[in-house]
């Protein structure tokens, strides 16, 4: 990861900004919200924000009540998609222990299986 990258090479930016076309299953001020293009799981979304910040280690405390509406936007997309009572999870990669490979941040919303705790 690169947390240097500039905003105009950042693909989750592009996407944000409508310069990649993608389906938005959710939008608003802050958040957008689309399909992983590599899911792993039946319902894989990711809910991203407007603004560009490199990772979750580089939140400041003014990002604080966006990265909480990351969660309740998570949740209300969660609903729509059926997956609330049966258990979804959530996910922030933060940096390269991570295995964060898009540096602009972002939440996995995973769900419609069984998850296994992972590694
Ligand atoms: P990570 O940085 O490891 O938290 O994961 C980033 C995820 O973003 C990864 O699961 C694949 C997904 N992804 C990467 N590029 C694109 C893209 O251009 N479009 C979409 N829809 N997903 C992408």
């Amino acid at each position: 990861m690169n947390p240097e990258q500039k905003d105009t090479d950042c693909i989750f930016c592009k996407i944000v900004n409508g310069e990649v076309p993608t389906e938005l299953l959710y939008q608003d001020e802050d958040v957008v919200v689309f399909r992983d293009i590599n899911p792993l799981t039946p319902v894989h979304l990711l809910v991203v924000t407007r603004k560009h910040i490199p990772s979750l280690a580089h939140m400041s405390d003014e990002d604080t009540a966006l990265v909480g509406k990351m969660t309740r936007v998570a949740n209300q997309v969660a609903k729509e998609q059926g997956i609330a009572d049966s258990g979804y999870r959530v996910t922030i990669n933060s940096g390269a222990d991570s295995g964060q490979i898009v540096p602009h941040l972002h939440m996995h919303l995973m769900g419609g299986r069984h998850l296994r705790w992972g590694h």
